[in-house]
């Protein structure tokens, strides 16, 4: 990025009393240019303790609604509203409700890749750092749990003693594009690194991971790591992040897990937003309300990690 539109951005954040956060998947100029960067839940988070007025909000949809529904006083700003997240997609409320109906004594636990509109209906949230925890504290024996069917697989193998009914979701990226003989090229290739992977993987590459965490947790656990090299089992734009934190540590991402959403927030269209502070994201005030519960209960559980 040249020096002047560094500046450009510097000094338009200033005069539109704006911040910039991005999500750990953003393309590396957007990173280097936000205030903070990191998953959706610590983002929402953030959100509600910066004093800025306007957020300019660097990821996919659900994390800006995520966003809003934590800090509705916000004008919070979406630089490309076409950045949607296809595994949020695979659950509408009308499906949702018949498959309620048919399991009336079950709680249901919504990954925050949903949309808010199913958040509303959904009476628990959890993230992939939090989700195990989540489902271990809730009372309920039956758990319908949407949409990420890797993820629900994952939390199965720590919880036996309840009967969770998974959701036919999967994140593309790290369903279709990080394939277990991808994960196995790469450690023949650098035999001494660790592998890591997130829990939205398929099951049989989970099998052969060292460690499963969310991104928030790779980043907190290769930092405290005496291990110099890792393969990195998630959005490969991440690994961005992991080397400019770690300069001194090797990192191995698969190349085909790119996530085409992710990267439709570019540095002209965040230019363009602070700019115009638009376009703005806004959610019906009853949608805010009812989705803001199932939030605010996850985060009294806690964040897990
Ligand atoms: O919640 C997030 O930010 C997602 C989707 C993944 C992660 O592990 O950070």
């Amino acid at each position: 990025m040249k020096t002047n539109q560094k500046k450009e951005i510097q000094e338009l954040k200033k005069e539109k009393d704006a911040v910039i956060l991005a999500h750990n998947y953003q393309l590396p100029e957007i990173q280097d240019i936000a205030d903070y960067v990191g998953d959706s839940l610590y983002l929402a988070q953030i959100a509600t303790k910066v004093s800025s007025k306007h957020i300019i909000f660097c990821g996919v949809n659900f994390m800006v609604e995520t966003a809003k529904i934590l800090n509705p006083e916000k004008t919070v700003i979406h630089p490309s509203t076409d950045a949607i997240c296809p595994l949020a997609e695979m659950v509408d409320v009308e499906s949702l409700k018949w498959f309620q109906e048919d399991h009336p004594d079950a709680a249901t636990v919504s990954y925050v890749n949903t949309t808010a509109e199913v958040k509303a209906v959904s009476d628990i949230c959890c993230t992939s750092s939090n989700a195990v925890k989540i489902i271990k504290n809730i009372k309920e024996k039956e758990i319908i749990f949407i949409p990420d069917r890797n993820l629900g697989l994952y939390v199965k193998r720590f919880i036996k003693d309840k009967n969770i009914i998974l959701w036919p979701g999967i994140c593309p990226t790290h369903h279709s594009r990080i394939k277990r003989e991808d994960i196995l090229k790469l450690k023949e290739e650098h035999p001494k690194a660790e592998i890591i992977v997130h829990p939205e993987c398929q099951p049989e590459v989970i099998d052969i991971a060292y460690q499963v965490f969310s991104t928030n947790g790779m980043v907190r656990y290769v930092s405290q790591s005496k291990k110099n090299e890792f393969i990195i089992g998630t959005e490969k734009e991440l690994c961005y992040r992991l080397r400019k934190e770690n300069p001194e540590k090797k990192f191995y991402p698969v190349a085909t897990a790119i996530c085409p959403n992710m990267k439709k927030i570019t540095l002209d269209k965040v230019m363009k937003s602070l700019k115009n502070l638009e376009p703005i994201l806004n959610l019906p005030s009853d949608i805010i309300e009812k989705a803001r519960r199932p939030l605010i209960k996850m985060i009294e559980i806690g964040r897990g990690d």
